[in-house]
């Protein structure tokens, strides 16, 4: 059974015409070529491309992919249908879960449970990893880790919110299964984003650039909007919780003085996948520092800094933890544990180093 029984049955994007019908509409422009190509075409087309790529992976992209239009969906409600706020509870973190993390979470963890192809579920709401499949004679597997609603604290004000999504090798040879979580990021297979915003973007690596789509909420698809997005230089803007200056490590203090000196601007919107997002597409650079309440930082390596410094680095930017501490060379120790940020475009973070 290919993706377009699946897919098809859920009236998304089975229809696989226009990857034969692709229109050349790039004249004129200014992109190189402009496709009708949904992320469901891509995902086939990218599968002839990469070994890793097979049908089963391929499967678990399509579950992100359904899961990405009924979070959308359900976000876009959320007033409507009075699921806004608190649950009254805390996650594994100590934070507050808001409704929607808890309906996000169990979105994924039903979409990606019936996927033949995935071994371990860990999710940032959590405590502990689900393991699905330990087996791995016949298929090759795979382990999905997520935030499912990233920024939920900002659903009460119809702020910009996101899923961040991250998917490793399962090898099944650790003694306990969990441990094949617990590798770098750099062996990170896929990642990316999804920000329920103004419009609903889904952003994609698989480790050979990154793609954005749209979805079409007229046909329920997303749509291919740009090719091998590329972080653009020279953007004077940074992306910090400036309220937390005074308990930043001098370097970091330093590096804002520099930048009010030299006619930075400062955006920042409390959901990393909307700063994120930001950067990706013009430019700067965002930082979640150590502070005297969080001293390793508030961001979660494996849910949140790991799959968003492959799609930086995928973009051409870059991504550290600190001086000489590339974020995807990090060995985790803990699937929950966190790690200071600071990334963007390459000389927008060189100029933050400069001043650790
Ligand atoms: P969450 O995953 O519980 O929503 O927390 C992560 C969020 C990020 O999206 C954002 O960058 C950061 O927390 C904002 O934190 P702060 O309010 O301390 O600036
Ligand atoms: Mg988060």
């Amino acid at each position: 059974m290919g993706l377009l029984d699946h897919d098809g049955a859920l009236g998304c994007e089975g229809d696989f015409s226009d990857m034969e019908n692709a229109i050349d509409m790039g004249a004129g422009t200014g992109r190189e070529e402009v496709r009708i190509m949904t992320l469901q075409s891509h995902i086939l087309a990218e599968q002839g491309e990469h070994a890793q790529a097979g049908g089963t992976f391929s499967w678990i992209l399509s579950a992100l992919s359904i899961s990405a239009k009924i979070i959308s969906d359900k976000v876009r409600r959320a007033r409507l249908e009075n699921v806004l706020g608190s649950v009254g509870a805390e996650n594994v973190q100590g934070e507050v879960q808001q409704k929607l993390d808890v309906l996000a979470n169990d979105v994924l963890m039903k979409t990606l449970g019936g996927r033949e192809g995935v071994a371990i579920v860990a999710s940032e709401e959590n405590e502990e990893p689900i393991i699905l499949r330990s087996d791995t004679r016949g298929v090759p597997r795979y382990c999905v880790l997520f935030d499912p609603l990233d920024g939920s604290s900002n659903l009460d004000v119809c702020g910009g919110v996101g899923t961040i999504f991250s998917i490793l090798a399962y090898d099944g040879r650790a003694t306990r299964a969990q441990d094949s979580l617990l590798q770098p990021g750099a062996r990170q297979i896929a990642a990316g984003y999804v920000l329920y915003g103004s419009s609903t973007i889904f952003v994609l690596t698989l480790g050979n650039g990154v793609d954005l789509f749209v979805l079409d909420p007229g046909i329920g698809a997303f749509m291919r909007v740009e090719r091998h997005l590329r972080i653009p230089a020279g953007n004077k803007t940074y992306s910090v919780n400036e309220g937390n200056r005074r308990s930043f490590p001098e370097g970091y203090r330093r590096f804002l003085d520099w930048a009010q000196e030299n006619g930075y601007s400062s955006r920042y919107a409390g959901a990393m996948v909307a700063d994120v997002h930001r950067i990706l597409l013009k430019g700067g650079v965002f930082l979640y520092p150590p502070t005297q309440k969080a001293p390793q930082g508030k961001l979660r390596l494996m849910y949140e800094a790991n799959p968003m410094a492959m799609i930086i680095e995928q973009a051409g930017g870059k991504t550290v933890a600190g001086p000489g501490r590339r974020i995807l060379d990090i060995e985790p120790t803990a699937i929950h544990q966190r790690t200071p940020v600071i990334l963007g475009a390459a000389d927008q973070v060189d100029a933050v180093l400069a001043h650790l």
